[in-house]
C-alpha cells in the first residue's frame, strides 16, 4: 500500500505511515491512510484502528517538499483524510511518538483517541514557515488545551514536550516507551466498552475572558511581527474557534491559510527551511567519510573572539584549554567569561552550579605543551599574517598527529596559513561571528588541501555547538565579508551623493535589515574597515573607495567602543544618536569633491546596497566559493541580520526577477558616482537573467 503499511493484530488494524524521513503527509501517505481506513472498515474481523508512524516521527506535518507541486492539491487532501478519520465507522486511536507536528498533530486531533509516548515533541510550527495550521489545528487545539495555551503555541510555533499535556484532553494516555502496543490495548478496551467515537470538534469552546484576551494578544502580536503576516493570521484563525461554529471556523482558517500560502514571506521561510538543511550537505563528502573524534579542544587567544569560541564548547560539555601569552590577558579572558555566565545566571538562564561547572571545563594556560594532546585547536589571535605564521608554526611543532588546526581568520588566506605547517590537510578555517557565543553562523573555510574528514569533523562539531555552518572556499572575506564590503562601499558612496548615515540606515532597517550599514560599522568598529581599506588601496588601486570613512577614523571615531562613530552614544547605552559633527564632516567632504547633494529615494538606497550584495554573490557562486545560492542566503540570514521574510539576498533577487535586477544595475551604472565598473552584472547573473532563470531554478 502506497505511503502507509497495514497489518491486523487480533481485532485491531494498524495503519503505519511510511514516508521517510518524518512521515510528511504527502499524497502517497494521505492515500495510504485512506486506503487503510477503507480496508479496516470493510473487514468484519477488525473492531478498531490504530494509526501510527514508522521511523523517527509520528508525523512532521504536511510534506513541505510537495508544496507548490501538483501533488499538494491532489485528493485526498489532508482535510479530507481527517474527515475520513473522524467519520470512520470504527474508532481510530493515534499511537504517537517522537515528533507530532503541524499536519501530523492536526491528523492526531482528528482521531477519536490519542495515546502518546513520553518525550514526544508536540508543535504546530507552521508559523515558522510563514503559514498557519491549515487542517483544523487552530480550531481543534484550543478545544483540548484551552485558548491561551493553544494561541501561544500556534503564534510562536514552540515545541512542547508531551508530558506537559498530562491531564488535558490532548492525550488520553501518556505512556513510557513505544506507544503502539499500549494503543492497541487501549483500542481493545474501547471496543469492550462499546466503541464510542468522541470528536474534538464537538467539545464546546467556552471562555468568558476570550474577547479581552484576544484583543490584548492582537496588539502584542501586531507589534512583534513586523514584516511577517503569519502570526496575526494565526491569531485570527484561533479567534474564530471562539466566535464561530466549528465548520465556519474551519473555513475561516482555510481562507487565512491560503492567503499565507501565496505570500512572499512564506515562500522565503520555506526556502530557508530547506536551505538550512542543505547547507550541511557537501557534495563530495558522503556517509563513508568518518569524522575524527573531538573530545578536547584548545583555543589560542582569550580575547573577545577566543573567549566567545571557548564558551560555545564548554556550553555543550567539551573541555577547552585556553592559551594566552600573558597571565594578565589570561585572567582578563577568564574574568570576562565568568561575568558572561554570571549575567546569564542573574537572568535565570543558568543555575549557579552550572556557571561553576562550565568554568571548571576551561583550563587556562600559557604553555603550548598543555594543548599538545588536544584533538582540535582553534586559533583566534590578531588578524595579521606574521602573527598567524608564528602561531601555526608553533602548533605544527607541538600538536599531536591527527589534530585539527583551525584558524578563526575573517579575511586572511587559509591556504597560506596552512602552508606554514607540514600538515596542510589538517588545517581549516572556522570563521565565527561576533559575539561568537551568540551568533548562529559559522563559515567553515575549506582550504585547497583540507582533508575531507577534517571538513566532515568540523561540520559535525558545528552542529554539536548549535551553529549553522556554511562551507566557503578561500577568498578575501570568504562569502559574507566579501559581499558586505561592496554593500558598505555603496553606502559610503551614497553619503557623498547626498544621504546622511541615518537616512541610509533607516531605509535599510525599514526594509527589514536588523541594522543599517552605519550602525553596523559602529558596532563592529570602524577601525576594522579602515584596516581593510588601507590594504585595498595597495592591492586594488582600481577600486573606488570614498574617503569619508577614513576621515571619520582619523578623528578616532571608531564606533560604540569609543563612544563616537557615525553616530554618538551615551555611555552604557547603544542608541545611535545623529551627530551634527558627522553631518558637517560629510557636507565638507562632499564640497571638497565638488559634489552637489541630490535627493535620493529609499528605494534607490535599498537596492543599491542589496543588489551590490547580489552581484558580488553571483561572482562568489560562479567561482565555486559557495556551494549553492541558498548557502549565501543562510550566511546573510544567520550572520548579517538579513530579514528572514525576504529569504536572503539570492532568494530576494529571484523574487524580484533577475531580469529586473540586471535592469536596475544598468541604471546604477549610468551614475558616474556609483562605481559604474562594479555594476557590470556578474556573468552568471547576466546569463541567468537572459535565460529567464533564477539562482535557485
Ligand atoms: C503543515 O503541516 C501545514 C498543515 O498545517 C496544513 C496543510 C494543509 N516535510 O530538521 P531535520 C525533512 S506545514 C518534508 O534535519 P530533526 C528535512 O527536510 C509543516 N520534509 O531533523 C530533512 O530532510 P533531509 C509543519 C521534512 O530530527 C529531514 O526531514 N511542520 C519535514 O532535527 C530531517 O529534518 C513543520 O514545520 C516536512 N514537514 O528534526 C515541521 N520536516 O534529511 C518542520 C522535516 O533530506 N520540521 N523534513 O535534509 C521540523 O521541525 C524538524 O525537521 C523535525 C525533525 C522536528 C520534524
Amino acid at each position: 500500500m502506497a505511503g502507509a503499511r497495514y497489518e491486523v493484530r487480533g481485532s485491531i488494524a494498524i495503519i503505519s505511515m511510511d514516508n521517510p524521513p518524518v512521515n510528511g503527509l504527502g499524497y502517497d501517505n494521505r492515500l495510504g491512510i485512506v486506503n487503510g481506513l477503507n480496508k479496516a472498515n470493510t473487514d468484519d474481523a477488525v473492531k478498531a484502528i490504530v494509526l501510527t508512524g514508522l521511523g523517527k516521527a509520528f508525523s512532521g506535518g504536511a510534506d513541505i517538499r510537495e508544496f507548490g507541486t501538483a501533488k499538494a492539491g491532489m485528493e485526498p487532501s489532508l482535510h479530507a483524510v481527517i474527515r475520513y478519520v473522524e467519520q470512520s465507522a470504527k474508532p481510530v486511536v493515534a499511537a504517537i511518538h517522537s515528533v507530532v507536528m503541524g499536519g501530523g498533530l492536526e491528523l492526531a486531533l482528528g482521531c477519536h483517541y490519542r495515546v502518546c509516548a513520553k518525550g514526544t515533541q508536540v508543535a504546530l510550527p507552521e508559523v515558522k514557515l510563514g503559514l498557519l495550521p491549515g487542517a483544523g489545528g487552530t480550531q481543534r487545539l484550543p478545544r483540548v488545551i484551552g485558548l491561551q495555551q493553544a494561541l501561544n503555541m500556534i503564534v510562536s510555533g514552540t515545541t512542547v514536550m508531551s508530558e506537559r499535556f498530562a491531564g488535558t484532553k490532548l492525550f488520553d494516555e501518556i505512556v513510557d516507551g513505544e506507544p503502539v502496543a499500549p494503543a492497541v490495548a487501549f483500542a481493545e478496551k474501547i471496543v469492550a466498552n462499546g466503541s464510542k467515537k468522541p470528536l474534538v470538534r464537538d467539545i464546546p469552546m467556552k471562555d468568558p475572558q476570550a474577547e479581552g484576551y484576544l484583543q490584548f494578544a492582537r496588539n502584542t502580536v501586531k507589534a512583534m511581527s513586523k514584516g511577517y503576516p503569519a502570526p496575526i493570521n494565526c491569531l485570527e484563525a484561533v479567534a474564530a474557534s471562539v466566535s464561530l461554529p466549528f465548520e465556519q471556523g474551519l473555513k475561516r482558517e482555510r481562507d487565512l491559510f491560503m492567503e499565507l500560502m501565496a505570500s512572499h514571506e512564506s515562500r522565503a521561510l520555506r526556502h530557508l527551511f530547506f536551505a538550512e538543511r542543505a547547507a550541511s550537505k557537501i557534495p563530495d563528502i558522503g556517509d563513508d567519510v568518518q569524522a575524527r573524534p573531538v573530545a578536547k579542544l584548545a583555543v589560542i587567544g582569550a580575547g573577545t573572539m577566543g573567549g566567545g569560541i571557548t564558551m560555545n564548547f564548554v556550553n555543550v560539555g567539551i573541555p577547552v584549554v585556553m592559551l594566552e601569552t600573558t597571565q594578565e590577558a589570561l585572567d582578563k579572558g577568564m574574568k570576562t567569561i565568568r561575568t558572561n555566565y554570571e549575567n546569564s545566571a542573574k537572568k535565570g538562564k543558568l543555575k549557579p552550579e552550572q556557571v561553576e561547572q562550565r568554568m571548571a571545563l576551561i583550563q587556562p594556560t600559557m604553555s603550548y605543551a598543555d594543548i599538545a594532546h588536544c584533538d582540535m585547536v582553534i586559533e583566534a589571535v590578531y588578524e595579521d599574517m606574521a602573527v598567524k605564521e608564528k602561531v601555526f608554526t608553533q602548533l605544527d611543532s607541538v600538536m599531536k598527529q591527527g589534530a585539527i588546526l583551525a584558524t578563526n581568520t575573517s579575511t586572511l588566506d587559509v591556504d597560506k596559513i596552512a602552508a606554514f605547517t607540514k600538515r596542510p590537510q589538517d588545517v581549516i578555517g572556522t570563521h565565527f561571528f561576533s559575539p561568537a557565543n551568540v551568533m548562529r553562523l559559522l563559515e567553515v573555510v575549506r582550504g585547497k588541501e583540507t582533508a575531507k574528514d577534517v571538513l566532515a569533523t568540523t561540520m559535525k562539531l558545528a552542529k554539536t555547538i548549535k551553529k549553522t555552518a556554511v562551507v566557503s572556499g578561500v577568498c578575501d572575506g570568504f562569502i559574507g565579508n566579501r559581499m558586505i564590503e561592496q554593500y558598505s562601499r555603496q553606502g559610503l558612496l551614497l553619503l557623498e551623493e547626498g544621504c546622511t548615515p541615518a537616512q541610509v540606515d533607516k531605509a535599510l532597517e525599514s526594509w527589514g535589515m536588523a541594522m543599517g550599514p552605519f550602525r553596523m560599522a559602529d558596532l563592529a568598529g570602524n577601525d576594522v574597515g579602515w584596516y581593510i581599506r588601507k590594504r585595498r588601496y595597495i592591492e586594488r588601486p582600481d577600486m573606488k573607495y570614498p574617503k569619508i570613512a577614513d576621515k571619520l577614523c582619523e578623528l578616532g571615531r571608531f564606533g560604540q567602543k569609543t563612544g563616537k562613530g557615525w553616530y554618538q552614544y551615551i555611555a552604557g547605552k547603544r542608541d545611535a544618536i545623529s551627530d551634527p559633527i558627522v553631518d558637517d564632516l560629510i557636507v565638507k567632504h562632499r564640497e571638497s569633491l565638488g559634489l552637489k547633494p541630490r535627493k535620493i529615494s529609499n528605494d534607490e538606497i535599498v537596492h543599491r546596497l542589496i543588489f551590490a550584495l547580489v552581484n558580488e554573490a553571483a561572482k562568489i557562486l560562479e567561482e565555486g566559493i559557495a556551494l549553492r545560492a541558498s548557502d549565501i542566503d543562510i550566511v546573510y540570514i544567520t550572520g548579517y541580520g538579513f530579514p528572514a521574510f525576504r529569504g536572503g539576498p539570492m532568494c530576494y533577487a529571484d523574487t524580484m526577477g533577475l531580469f529586473n535586477v540586471v535592469q536596475s544595475m544598468h541604471q546604477f551604472a549610468a551614475n558616474p558616482h556609483a562605481a559604474p565598473e562594479f555594476w557590470k552584472p556578474a556573468p552568471l547573473l547576466s546569463r541567468l537573467a537572459q535565460e529567464g532563470k533564477g539562482f535557485q531554478s
